[in-house]
């Protein structure tokens, strides 16, 4: 029987990659997001793969519960709907968008974790697929509270699998490193000009590279759980430790 993978976040980007990838390899789809045409587009897209498609903001509790609660046999969960605003010092930073992305990445994966871990558990069976960053592990100048949303994903699986021993439900931490979606136009708030900058003479990842590394971590065998892993585009490192030096 072909299994289901629920999305969060399917309407661009890693979501929407994973969406064509795993429907492509057999498996069935539900489909979530705020943007119903685009859900709808997928829909019609990639036909029977897609066994519901579900407009949902995740940061809206009530509406995750009510709509994600009692569904059944999800065997994978992709935690992936998520955001980053703005690149301002944290002391010029405007609060709403710390509330927005402490919201989405951090509360709206809770949300969804906690509505569907319960037929998991009872199924003995599933797993959940947390997109992390490497924001969550190195730290960079304007990163602050995104990079901590991205912290907490880390932790939060590593919790979620402390909780989930003896059971045979399998939590990853996905962390990718700079990709090409639209991740940087909704960073920079529909700047196209700055959020093409990000990628310029670069070549970052591509949507598909997490689509393709989502499926390999789903499809290991029952008894491997791969904790974490995190993946960069070749042309990113890391840099010195900055000093600020007196002139
Ligand atoms: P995109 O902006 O292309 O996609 C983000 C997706 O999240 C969209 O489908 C959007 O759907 C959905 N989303 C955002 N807010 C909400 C909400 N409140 N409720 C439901 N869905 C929401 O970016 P990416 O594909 O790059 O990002 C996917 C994930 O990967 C994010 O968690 C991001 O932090 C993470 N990431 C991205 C990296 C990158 O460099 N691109 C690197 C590391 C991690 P809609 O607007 O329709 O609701
Ligand atoms: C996205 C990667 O480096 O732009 O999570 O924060 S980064």
């Amino acid at each position: 029987m072909a299994k289901t993978i629920l999305i969060t976040g399917a309407t661009s980007g890693f979501g929407k990659a994973c969406a064509e990838h795993f429907a492509a390899q057999g498996w069935q789809l539900i489909l979530t997001g705020r943007r119903s045409e685009r859900l709808e587009q997928l829909q019609e897209q990639l036909g029977a793969a897609v066994r519901q498609i579900i407009p949902l903001d995740v940061r809206d509790r009530e509406q995750v519960f009510e709509k994600l609660g009692s569904l059944v046999e999800i065997d994978v969960l992709l935690n992936n709907a998520g955001l980053a605003l703005g690149l301002k010092p944290s002391w010029e930073v405007d609060l709403d968008d710390w509330d927005t992305m402490v919201d989405t990445n951090i509360k709206g994966l809770m949300y969804c974790t906690r509505a569907l871990l319960p037929q998991m558990v009872k199924r003995d069976s599933g797993h959940i697929v947390n997109i992390g960053s490497t924001a969550g592990a190195w730290p960079y100048p304007g990163g602050n509270a995104y990079g901590g949303t991205k912290a907490f994903v880390q932790q939060f699986s590593r919790n979620l699998r402390a909780d989930l021993l003896g059971s045979k439900v399998r939590v990853t931490n996905l962390a990718p490193g700079m990709a090409e979606s639209e991740f940087s136009q909704v960073r920079f708030k529909g700047d196209i000009e700055s959020a093409a900058k990000v990628y310029q003479g670069a070549e970052a990842l591509r949507p598909e590279d997490i689509a393709e590394t989502v499926f390999w971590i789903v499809n290991r065998p029952a008894h491997v759980n791969i904790n974490a892993i995190e993946v960069m585009p070749v042309d990113q490192a890391w840099g010195p430790l900055a000093v600020h030096r007196k002139d």
